[in-house]
């Protein structure tokens, strides 16, 4: 393996294997068409899931690319039915403040299609929920240090997630209880971790369904500066 010294750090030769354009224009398609088919998913089976498949979707998250390659996130492996069920209850009681004033007519006006209410059953029965908590700066032996771009980061970190958790064959939901510090409370996490986003994971129910929705279509999401 070829190496060099650049500012006195160490470099490595990066090599990728070579695709033609004929094979480069076939695996994004092929990719396109299985990421067509992810779906967020509110009716989750209690299943189990291997843990171990969880901690490879954990590990492929983190190799997202983060400011300064500081990797500020952390992520939380919940199964404990006990602190499911007090993170249910914790989310629902945020929710049903959401769903009852705290979210303008617009908002709610906006959410309809999605059939969703501040219920969160699969809360407690998806087999896993992931926490992901943002490191706005980080602590090692008492001693500070800052992280750069953390809600890019992060963003792209649950971005790969998803991916994963796609890949897999299992489901997911991005579910965005607000205000989310309960979370904090409840894992009992470090004040320099913030809470980021919810995912429950498992299998989709034998009946599952998702709201009868299209994406935009690729005229309404690109622009071509030739
Ligand atoms: N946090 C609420 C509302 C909600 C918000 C978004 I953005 C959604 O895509 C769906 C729901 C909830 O989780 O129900």
């Amino acid at each position: 393996m070829k190496t060099k010294t650049i500012q006195g750090h160490p470099f490595i030769e990066y090599k990728r294997d070579f695709f033609s354009e004929a094979e480069v224009t076939k695996f994004s398609k092929e990719y396109l068409d299985f990421f067509e088919k992810r779906r967020t998913v509110r009716d989750f089976s209690n299943r189990p899931v291997p843990l171990d498949a969880i901690e490879n979707i954990i590990q492929m998250a983190s190799t997202a690319p983060s400011g300064a390659h500081k990797q500020p996130w952390h992520f939380c492996v919940v199964s404990n039915p006990d602190l499911k069920k007090q993170i249910r209850a914790a989310a629902e009681k945020e929710e049903y403040d959401s769903y009852h004033g705290r979210m303008n007519d617009e908002w709610v006006k906006d959410l309809e299609p999605l059939g969703t209410d501040w219920h969160k059953p699969f809360l407690e029965i998806a087999p896993y929920l992931i926490i992901v908590f943002k490191k706005s700066y980080n602590v090692d032996n008492g001693q500070k240090s800052q992280n750069y771009y953390v809600n890019e980061s992060v963003g792209i970190a649950c971005g790969f997630l998803l991916t994963a958790i796609h890949q897999a064959g299992l489901v997911a939901l991005t579910h965005t209880p607000s205000p989310m510090n309960f979370l904090s409370k409840l894992l009992e996490r470090p004040t320099n971790e913030k809470p980021f986003l919810l995912v429950p994971v498992g299998y989709p129910a034998e009946e599952c369904y998702v709201p009868d929705i299209k994406r935009k279509p690729l005229d309404q999401v690109m622009d071509l500066y030739k």
